[in-house]
């Protein structure tokens, strides 16, 4: 017996999204234990002990402990049964074609996306500054990669990622990571996302698949959405920078 499964994850972290709706989805038994980046929780003595590298996502299943959001669903994956093959597929060549396109994703589209979001809305309510130049830089990385995704891997028949036509952990991790997108100015979304038509209906095709649990994991980002939102109209009214004071990421 491994013991209930506990996930500790920050729901305004996309990659604790993306482990989240895959446990919800596929009926997994678990705790899901909440680790809040904005209070600093992740630095805390006692997460130190679950995840040394103080990131979410985390699991511990009996007196295993793992870190990494795409060794985590793999082994979810691998590990509960019942779970169906095209979330992870047994056939070796499909397989590691997913584990090629979650390499991928890491070292590219996360990239770009997490360090796009950070320096433009997200990095003052965990404790950065925020950086024009950074984001420059990763607005390169995002804009490429979001083109490598139109035009290679979503270049097949299927709905979804290398022409299949059922999900697998690989396309719910990246989604997760586009969906943080949310969270900008609406022109800002639109100029970065529009071009892309595939990659928005494979978003969509996402969403449907997953749903409701998807919108439910995502309702905190929605939160967050509106609050931003108002705080830009407020400084556009008043011309007064916000105090950065956005509070704990659950209370959005
Ligand atoms: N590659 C890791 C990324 C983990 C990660 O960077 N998590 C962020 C939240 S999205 C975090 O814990 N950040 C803590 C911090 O800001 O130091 C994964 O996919 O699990």
């Amino acid at each position: 017996m491994m013991g209930k499964l506990k996930v500790y994850a920050d729901q305004m972290s996309q990659p604790s999204r993306a482990v989240l709706i895959f446990c919800r989805f596929n009926g997994i038994d678990f705790e899901e234990i909440k680790v809040d980046i904005s209070k600093r929780h992740h630095l805390s003595p006692e997460f130190r002990e679950i995840n040394p590298l103080q990131k979410v996502p985390a699991i511990v299943h009996g007196s295993f402990n793992l870190s990494e959001s795409h060794a985590i669903l793999v082994y979810l994956a691998s590990a509960f049964p019942g779970i169906a093959d095209h979330w992870y597929p047994s056939n070796l060549f499909r397989r590691a074609k997913i584990n090629s396109v979650m390499d991928w994703h890491h070292s590219n589209l996360q990239h770009g996306a997490a360090n796009y979001v950070i320096n433009t809305v997200l990095g003052p309510a965990t404790g950065r500054p925020l950086s024009p130049k950074a984001a420059a830089e990763a607005e390169k990385v995002l804009l490429s990669s979001l083109s490598k995704l139109e035009n290679i891997w979503l270049n097949g028949d299927g709905h979804f990622l290398l022409g299949v036509s059922q999900p697998s952990i690989a396309y719910l991790s990246m989604v997760c990571e586009l969906m943080q997108l949310e969270v900008l100015d609406e022109k800002d979304h639109s100029r970065i996302l529009s071009p892309y038509k595939k990659v928005l209906q494979w978003i969509e095709d996402t969403r449907t698949a997953t749903n409701p649990h998807f919108e439910e994991v995502h309702n905190i980002l929605y939160r967050a959405k509106k609050k931003f939102e108002q705080q830009r109209s407020r400084v556009a009214e008043t011309g007064t920078e916000p105090s950065n004071k956005m509070g704990g990421h659950s209370k959005m």
